[in-house]
């Protein structure tokens, strides 16, 4: 594409939003330094290295398009790649089933920071600050509950494990010199009417007490809140108001997945709210279409409306965010550069918002002149500002990055 073209334009849209007294070189700088967590199970359908048979937990990838990481080296080229196609910062979220197990078994309880050593010299290498996460799914003890399970011995498992993978988070956060950030989602619930509803939550609220007794300060845990998984309709123990109530009373980290609740619901509305007792916030991106199916980011309302809120709310320095969605039906490369990018343009019309003017409408009254702005600052030149932070960065500005996808398509994975 036309530098001088990219530039020129860059510079008539600055103008632009100068009047409306937005600073477009700094909502640039700040859409820079805001990183980003790319989930390593995009590169693989959240397969892993423990040679699982099927995902279990809820979720599901669907689709068989060619080409999916198989092992260690093939999830970090990948990964690598992507980062030549994105500006700004990324870090890399890992679950623990991509430990760097040598080949050999190793259980859930049996997790160590050694298993991860080889990930945090390769996020130094590469430039990615690392996230973590446990992993209740696709094992023989998963069931319908984990943390939550009367059986004693079951529950105590996954209490190891998910203590164990808090120290593995405390090591890389000591290792990046910055706080890993370490979500917890377990699938636990039940498919049919139940009963013991309440038992159930008792148990899992003793079991995270447990897991979060010891103080660990390069890391920050959070709890991720879902509506339901499938299989799994009828109850879920982390529900919203469970995940609310125990992260306010605890002054823990609430982990809001897009694709977690109601379909009509507009959960931006709940950044405020959430915000005034829990201390942070980590945001899973992702695309519900009829249910939690992790399509592809893409830059509509939902994700649009949570960060703009972010922004309104003065909470970015609150919120961690990260993607979660994972397609097999389409180049797994190119579902990372578009849901990466997607999340980037809604950040960064947040950014851009003329918010001075809108809060004083709104403090006077002016209800017309603040639904009027708000109009028409859909229109205004976002795009030539978002392809201005793309050339400034030296990755494919616009439509770009569709062939260079494909070279390596051509090269790499379609020899998988
Ligand atoms: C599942 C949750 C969870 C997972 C990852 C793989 O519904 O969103 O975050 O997607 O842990
Ligand atoms: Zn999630």
């Amino acid at each position: 594409m036309n530098e001088k073209q990219i530039t020129k334009a860059y510079e008539m849209a600055k103008e632009r939003y100068a009047a409306l007294g937005v600073d477009t070189d700094k909502a640039i700088a700040l859409l820079e330094k805001t990183p980003i967590s790319l989930q390593c199970w995009q590169t693989d359908d959240v397969m892993g290295f423990e040679n699982a048979d099927a995902l279990s937990g809820g979720i599901q990838t669907t689709g068989n398009y060619p080409g999916r990481a198989r092992n260690i080296d093939e999830v970090r080229a990948d990964l690598e790649f992507v980062k030549t196609l994105l500006g700004g910062t990324q870090r890399v979220n890992i679950h623990e089933i991509y430990g760097d197990f040598g080949g050999k078994h190793v259980d859930r309880n049996e997790v160590e920071p050694a298993h991860f050593k080889s990930w945090m010299e390769w996020g130094k290498e590469n430039g990615f600050k690392l996230d973590f996460n446990s992993t209740s799914f696709s094992h023989p003890m998963s069931g319908d509950l984990s943390l939550a399970n009367p059986d004693k011995k079951i529950r105590e498992f996954w209490i190891e494990h998910t203590i164990r993978c808090r120290k593995v988070a405390e090591a890389m956060g000591k290792y990046q010199k910055d706080p890993c950030i370490m979500n917890i989602w377990v699938h636990d619930g039940s498919k049919d009417l139940t009963v013991e509803r309440m038992r159930y939550r008792e148990i899992f609220a003793e079991s995270l007490d447990t897991i979060l007794a010891e103080e660990m300060p390069h890391m920050k845990s959070c709890l991720e809140a879902k509506l339901f998984g499938i299989g799994l309709e009828s109850y879920t123990v982390g529900s919203h108001d469970f995940v609310a109530g125990y992260c306010a009373s605890r002054k823990l980290m609430y982990t809001l997945d897009t694709g977690h609740y109601e379909q009509t619901e507009n959960i931006s509305d709940m950044v405020s709210s959430l915000l005034l007792f829990v201390p942070e916030l980590m945001l899973h991106t992702s695309r519900p279409v009829r249910w939690d199916s992790d399509h592809v980011v893409i830059m509509n309302d939902q994700t649009l409306d949570l960060f703009k809120e972010l922004v309104r709310a003065n909470a970015l320095n609150r919120a961690h965010i990260g993607l979660d969605y994972f397609d097999a039906s389409i180049n797994r490369i190119g579902a990372y550069v578009i849901g990466t990018r997607a999340t980037q343009k809604c950040l960064l019309q947040a950014f851009l918002e003329p918010l001075k003017t809108l809060r004083k409408y709104e403090d006077k009254g002016q209800y017309f002149q603040r639904l009027a702005l708000l109009e028409e600052a859909k229109c205004l030149p976002f795009g030539a500002v978002y392809d201005y932070f793309n050339l400034k960065n030296g990755v494919p500005v616009g439509e770009e990055f569709i062939p260079e996808i494909e070279k390596y398509e051509k090269e790499v994975t379609s020899k998988r």
